[in-house]
C-alpha cells in the first residue's frame, strides 16, 4: 500500500504501535472537526504543526485549542523567526498533506516539541495520514515514539 493511509499504518508498525485508526467520512480535516467527530474536548486533539525555523522544518505537536507562539518556538529551537510552513513545504518535510499530517511516520526525523497541555489527557487524538482519519493514543507515548520535548511554546491567554 502507498497511499498516506497505508504509509501511515507501516510508520506506526515501524514505531512499534497498532494504532487504532478511526475514519470519520464527514471530515477531520482541522482540530474542531476532528473534536466533533469524536466527541471529545478540543485540546485533545494533537495539531501536528509544521514550522521552518532557519531553513530547518520542525514540528510542534499543539493541542486543539492552542495557538504556536513563534518566539517561545523559536527559543526551543534556537533559530530566529520561525514562521508556518507552506503546504507544499509540509509535504516535503513530512509526506502528507496539510490536515492529514500524522505526528511521526515521516521520511525523515523532525525536531519535534510537544505542548504540555497534551499531557493531561489519559488519551489524545491525531491525524493518521488523511483529513478523515484520527488515532488515538497516551500523550506519554506520543511523545516518545515523535521523540518530541515537551515544553511549552504556546501563546498564554490573558489572565481573567
Ligand atoms: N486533522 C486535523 C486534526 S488531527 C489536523 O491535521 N489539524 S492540523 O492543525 O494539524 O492541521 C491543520 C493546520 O494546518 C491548521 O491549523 C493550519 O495551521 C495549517 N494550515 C492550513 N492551511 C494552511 C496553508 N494553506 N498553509 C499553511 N498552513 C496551513
Amino acid at each position: 500500500m502507498n497511499d498516506a493511509a497505508g504509509r501511515f499504518a507501516e510508520a506506526a508498525a515501524a514505531a512499534g504501535l497498532a494504532p487504532d485508526v478511526r475514519r470519520f467520512p464527514e471530515g477531520t480535516r482541522t482540530a474542531d472537526d476532528a473534536a466533533r467527530a469524536i466527541g471529545c474536548d478540543v485540546g485533545q486533539i494533537v495539531k501536528s504543526l509544521v514550522f521552518v525555523a532557519g531553513s530547518e522544518p520542525v514540528l510542534a505537536l499543539t493541542a486543539g485549542g492552542n495557538r504556536v507562539d513563534p518566539a517561545k518556538l523559536a527559543a526551543l529551537c534556537g533559530a530566529a523567526d520561525p514562521r508556518k510552513a507552506t503546504a507544499d513545504e509540509v509535504r516535503a518535510a513530512t509526506g502528507y498533506a496539510i490536515g492529514g499530517t500524522p505526528p511521526f511516520g515521516h521520511p525523515t526525523r523532525l525536531r519535534c516539541f510537544a505542548d504540555p497541555d497534551l499531557m493531561g489527557f489519559d488519551r489524545v487524538w491525531a491525524a493518521a495520514g488523511t483529513p478523515d482519519s484520527v488515532f488515538p493514543i497516551a500523550p506519554e507515548e506520543l511523545a516518545r515514539v515523535a521523540g518530541a520535548l515537551v515544553a511549552p511554546f504556546t501563546e498564554t491567554r490573558p489572565a481573567g
